[in-house]
């Protein structure tokens, strides 16, 4: 296997979630052990402690809009921070709510187009997380990120212009089962892969996975992959503000992270919306490490050993 160098990069986004407890979330994967467990494969962890921000001044005219000034503050600083981070083998950005990933894909996006790489994204998520300012009604942040890091309009003065927008096309959702009206319109159309939790029902999770796999190995690509709690079912995960029901199972999620793992196309994560003020005994936590070894190559036995079909 081989031995990466991964950075931790604790992103305690609080703002923007309806429950608040996401700012936990960095140090709940600390103590449930992530960089030992990532040392135990072999790889090189450097852990980078906690980012802050300072609000920056921010108005829409979306009066549910809430703490737009604190993820205005976020979203700059977190940018900058990946744009660095994404100078190792493998950044992991501990969260934190999903609002963060309107830094962290721009700024890893940023460093692939330096490299002259096209970047793809993985979003497991229920949601989509594809609102604009204006569409939102609930007003949480967290709910928009996806619609900035595309590029779309909607955010101008407000977040930063992005230099380097991630392509509709190089987008795929796995574990939708929550979609607004105004997301769906988006979705429909477009060039997005969409697969939601039906799909997976009728398909299992390797075909949609490994079709869009080969996509971002034909381009070359690199491939940052954001894993929202909630794409897990609550009865394994319940340490997530934002639960629905019918969530990928635990063999699922690890049937992902290993194929991601073989693939070797996995330049960045961002592992979001934990909070661990809803957990039971750290075992949301517990599992999201879980999850990240096997997407760094923890596996129960090698190809060569498993037998053929
Ligand atoms: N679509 C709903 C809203 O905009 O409020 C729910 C968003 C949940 C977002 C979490 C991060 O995944
Ligand atoms: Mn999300
Ligand atoms: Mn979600
Ligand atoms: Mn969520």
């Amino acid at each position: 296997m081989t031995r990466k160098t991964c950075c931790l990069i604790g992103a305690p986004v609080d703002e923007g979630a309806v429950q608040r407890g996401c700012v936990m979330g960095p140090d709940a994967y600390r103590t449930a052990g992530l960089a030992e467990q990532l040392r135990d494969l072999g790889h090189l962890v450097e852990d980078r402690g906690n980012l802050s921000a300072a609000p920056r001044p921010a108005s829409h005219p979306n009066a549910a809009l809430k703490n737009l000034p604190e993820i205005a503050g976020w979203v700059p600083v977190l940018e900058q921070a990946a744009y660095e981070a994404a100078a190792c083998d493998m950044p992991i950005f501990l969260g934190g709510n999903h609002a963060l990933s309107a830094g962290t894909v721009p700024g890893v996006a940023r460093r692939s187009a330096e490299r002259g790489q096209p970047q793809f994204v993985l979003w497991l998520d229920a949601h989509p997380d594809l609102h604009t300012l204006a569409s939102t009604r609930s007003g949480n942040l967290h709910g928009t990120p996806l619609r900035y890091l595309i590029g779309d309009p909607g955010f101008e003065d407000v977040f930063p212009p992005i230099t380097a927008p991630v392509p509709e096309a190089h987008v795929c959702f796995m574990g939708l089962r929550s979609v607004d009206p105004a997301e769906q319109a988006r979705l429909h159309g477009s060039g997005m892969a969409v697969h939601d939790m039906r799909a997976l029902d009728e398909r299992g999770v390797s075909a949609p996975l490994l079709a869009f796999l080969d996509r971002v190995k034909q381009a070359g690509g690199a491939l940052h992959v954001s894993l929202d709690v909630d794409f897990l079912d609550p009865a394994i995960a319940p340490a997530v503000g934002t639960t629905v029901p019918g969530g990928a199972t635990f063999r699922e999620a690890h049937l992902i992270m290993e194929l991601l793992h073989e693939s070797g196309l996995v330049t960045s994560l961002d592992l979001v919306e934990l909070n661990p003020f809803l957990d039971d005994r750290g075992r949301t936590a517990l599992l999201m490490v879980d999850l990240c070894a096997s997407l760094l190559g923890r596996k129960v036995l090698d190809r060569q050993t498993r037998s053929a079909a």
